[in-house]
């Protein structure tokens, strides 16, 4: 068995366990039933015949219809629960970018520093990626944490761990890419929160991902059209990430990372209610870091707090220009 370094690695280990325990022990019943009954009915002479007719028994069919159908719902659900805690990141994580390409990983630190075949992350506290690749279809894939999830272009995938052990730990690519496949593999380095901190600081980065992306936001001209305080021809991406936005085209999309992608690489394909389609695709312009950079600036950007809206019943909220 793998070195086991997460929070889930010891329930991964004990459903592996379990279901392998199970099919252990039915394939050795099957089995040394096959020989016990090759010995026990064995044809003892030449002309010997049954003696009695062969009877049908009820309870032992059905019974070995019903008991492995729920012992394999019972894995199922089991395994279901486990996928789907494995497979949705708590709130608090921190966000890491992952960007995949032949035949390397970089990632990129929330304060802006990229490092490449390397992730240093901190014990004990929940990492949530957000991955992409730049060519083809890769997959990271830390067996030590028992994470694997696949790294495609053109669309984000996530997924999260909890390292329980400093330590460094083999990070592979385990989906075939091309010719150096075998070869692009990297380290995850876990280190104690405060050496995690320290390491950040000597990172070489000036500075954040939001920094970063606040320049190219700048840079790119989406500040021309885009202004914070919301005039003019485009809407204000203030306070933006996790609303829900209302379409032209009557739906309604939660604007996650996967949104404002889309909205800047093919804008025309959801265009916000109310505006018109005059945004510029930036496909071919703009890399896969610099989106994740200027998806991060946009993150940062939150709403000034709202003012607590009044728990008694009947009093609506005012509105900010005192009108009733
Ligand atoms: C020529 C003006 C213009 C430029 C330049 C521009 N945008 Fe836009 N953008 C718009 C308009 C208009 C909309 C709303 C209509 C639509 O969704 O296409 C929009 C929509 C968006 C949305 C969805 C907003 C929402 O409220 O759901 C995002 C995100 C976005 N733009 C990001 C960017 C980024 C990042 C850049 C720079 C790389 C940029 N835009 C450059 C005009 C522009
Ligand atoms: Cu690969």
């Amino acid at each position: 068995m793998q070195q086991t370094a997460s929070s889930f690695g010891g329930q991964w280990n004990l459903l592996f366990a379990s279901e392998f325990a199970l099919s252990a022990a039915i394939a050795l019943g099957v089995f040394g039933l096959i020989g016990f009954f090759c010995y026990r009915y064995r044809r003892r002479s030449p002309f010997e015949v049954p003696t009695r007719p062969l009877r049908r028994n009820v309870f032992m069919e059905g019974g070995w219809i019903v008991i492995p159908t729920i012992l394999a719902l019972a894995f199922f659900v089991w395994g279901a629960i486990l996928y789907f805690r494995m497979s949705t990141p708590p709130r608090d994580a921190e966000t890491i970018y992952i960007v995949g390409r032949q035949w390397m990983w970089k990632a990129q630190q929330p304060n802006g520093a990229w490092e490449n075949d390397e992730l240093h992350v901190p014990v004990g506290q929940p990492v949530r990626l957000l991955m992409t690749s730049e060519d083809v279809i890769h997959s990271f894939y830390v067996p030590a944490f028992r994470v694997k999830e696949d790294v495609l272009p053109g669309r984000y995938t996530q997924t999260w761990f909890n390292a329980t052990t400093p330590g460094r730990y083999i990070l592979e690519c385990s989906e075939y890419c091309g010719v150096y496949h075998s070869q692009m593999r990297g380290r995850v380095i876990v280190m104690e929160p405060k050496a995690y901190a320290a390491w950040l600081g000597t990172a070489g980065s000036e500075s954040s991902a939001a920094a970063i992306g606040q320049r190219l936001f700048h840079d790119y001209g989406c500040i021309n059209c885009h202004n914070p305080d919301g005039h003019g021809p485009a809407p204000s991406l203030v306070g933006l990430y996790g609303t829900e936005v209302r379409l032209e085209n009557g739906q309604t999309v939660t604007a996650d990372e996967s949104y404002i992608r889309q909205s800047i690489l093919d804008p025309a394909s959801q265009v916000v209610y109310g505006f018109r389609p005059i945004m510029p695709s930036f496909n071919g312009k703009i890399s896969e870091e610099q989106i994740l950079d200027l998806i991060a600036y946009i993150k940062s950007q939150k709403n000034p707090e709202q003012p607590p809206i009044s728990k008694t019943p009947g009093t609506l909220p005012n509105r900010s220009d005192g009108s009733p």
